[in-house]
């Protein structure tokens, strides 16, 4: 044990509790049939809670941490931290890029060496406290080897260098049993146009993609292949915008069958959509795979990794995901960071735990607006006019048959009230 979270011990659920406790995350309740421990498959983000030093752009680090430093002890003392936190918090799975793990070497074989001997440690430490890997994945966009791209670098070597790395954590995540594999393509896009070759750029990406899937399949890696779409930051224009923009790109290399989607909520409002219609939209795509937990700054619009507090938005991201089906292999990641003031080791512990608290509240709401289906019964009666043998039919008619018969005086819409404030009402009920 290190004196990292001094006495604090691991969470309970106790609502009534004057100490910090869970007031609403109950792993064992069961929903839908479900444990809300397996509704919501909860995971802590590595890189926010222990890489990150609470810089912005006008300033650098605000925390002290005793494993910020370069070497492998470091490296060792933060793994050694991290579990304990996953132990006092009680999360089932944690994700992880090579680059939050160890001190970059000074050349590939180092890092590759840092790497796996950090990935041992975490094989022995989930075996030993039963944590398990929602997904790995590789850091292409923080070393200045990447300020062009990774898959879409201009530069070959970027590509290979890009690909190996790629391949390493790959490996590592298929050996930790890791469930997920994720690609954030961070800089896998432009700033100016006067230096960019759109055509090149995006059929590199593809073929890195391709041979990625190929590779999971060579390994046997049964774990989903997950893109996570942002539209901004830090490359202006990305290729990766939202849901529908990735779908596109899936279908033109013939990869809609093989990758799925790991939607980040404040990344949703970046691209100006909602978090759930970015879920909803891969749903109806056959491509939901996972989520990243967080909220943007909504004054300065940035995507500033807070953690959720906002129940009725979580709410209605969960009734999404629970109309969906819920997850299969995909969970609750904390994409999220601490505020930059906020430095002690409790605030790390009362940042999550009220994260899942507010979870676990909108996936109670979730559950029970699904469970009085009054909103989807409604929905169903929007659309109930396709459910007559004539509008089915329609369906396989030429664009003249169809028009014949509007010509007949057969069809003649009435308008229909949407019911949008009624619904509203509805969902206010719930949460
Ligand atoms: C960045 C972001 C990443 C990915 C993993 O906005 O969301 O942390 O989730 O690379
Ligand atoms: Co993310």
């Amino acid at each position: 044990m290190t004196d990292f979270f001094g006495t604090l011990s691991p969470l309970r659920y106790d609502p009534e509790s004057d100490q910090m406790a869970f007031r609403h995350y109950n792993p064992d309740e069961v929903l839908l049939g479900k444990r809300m421990e397996d509704h919501l498959r909860f995971a802590a983000a590595y890189w926010h809670s222990f890489a990150w030093p609470g810089g912005d752009p006008f300033g650098g680090q605000t925390f002290e941490r005793p494993w910020f430093g370069d070497t492998m002890e470091d490296a060792r003392l933060k793994a050694d931290v991290a579990f304990e936190m996953f132990q006092i918090l009680n999360v089932p799975y944690f994700c992880f890029h090579d680059a939050d793990i160890r001190p970059e070497g000074a050349t590939f074989a180092e890092s590759a060496r840092r790497f796996s001997e950090i990935t041992d440690i975490f094989a022995q430490k989930m075996e030993q406290t039963g944590t398990r890997l929602l997904w790995g994945t590789a850091n292409l966009f923080s070393h200045r080897r990447f300020m062009a791209g990774a898959a879409s670098n201009p530069d070959p070597e970027v590509f290979a260098w890009s690909a190996a790395t790629v391949k390493n954590c790959l490996d590592a995540t298929h050996a930790l049993g890791g469930e997920n594999y994720v690609l954030w393509g961070g800089r896998e896009g432009y700033e100016t146009l006067l230096n960019t070759d759109l055509a090149a750029e995006t059929e590199h990406m593809g073929r890195f993609l391709s041979v990625v899937v190929d590779y999971k399949h060579k390994i046997g890696f049964k774990g989903a292949i997950l893109v996570e779409p942002k539209p901004q930051e830090p490359t202006k224009h990305q290729y990766d915008y939202d849901v529908g923009t990735v779908y596109g790109f899936l279908k033109r290399f013939g990869l809609e069958d093989e990758v799925k989607m790991n939607i980040e909520q404040g990344h949703a409002i970046l691209a100006g959509h909602s978090f759930e219609h970015e879920i909803a939209m891969a749903q109806a795509l056959g491509i939901f795979g996972s989520i990243d937990m967080n909220r943007n700054d909504y004054q300065s619009g940035w995507d500033t990794d807070q953690f959720p507090n906002n129940v009725p938005e979580v709410a209605l991201a969960y009734y999404e995901i629970l109309k969906g089906g819920g997850f299969t292999s995909g969970g609750t990641n904390f994409d999220a960071k601490l505020r930059r003031q906020s430095l002690d080791p409790e605030d790390l512990i009362a940042a999550h735990a009220g994260a899942m608290d507010v979870c676990a509240r909108g996936l109670k709401a979730a559950a029970a607006m699904l469970e009085d289906g009054t909103l989807e019964q409604m929905r169903r009666n929007r659309y109930a006019g396709w459910e007559s043998p004539d509008a089915q039919a329609m369906l396989g008619m030429d664009l003249e048959t169809i028009a014949a018969k509007v010509a007949d005086g057969k069809i003649d819409p009435m308008p229909r009230s949407g019911r949008q404030e009624i619904l509203e009402n509805v969902v206010n009920r719930f949460v």
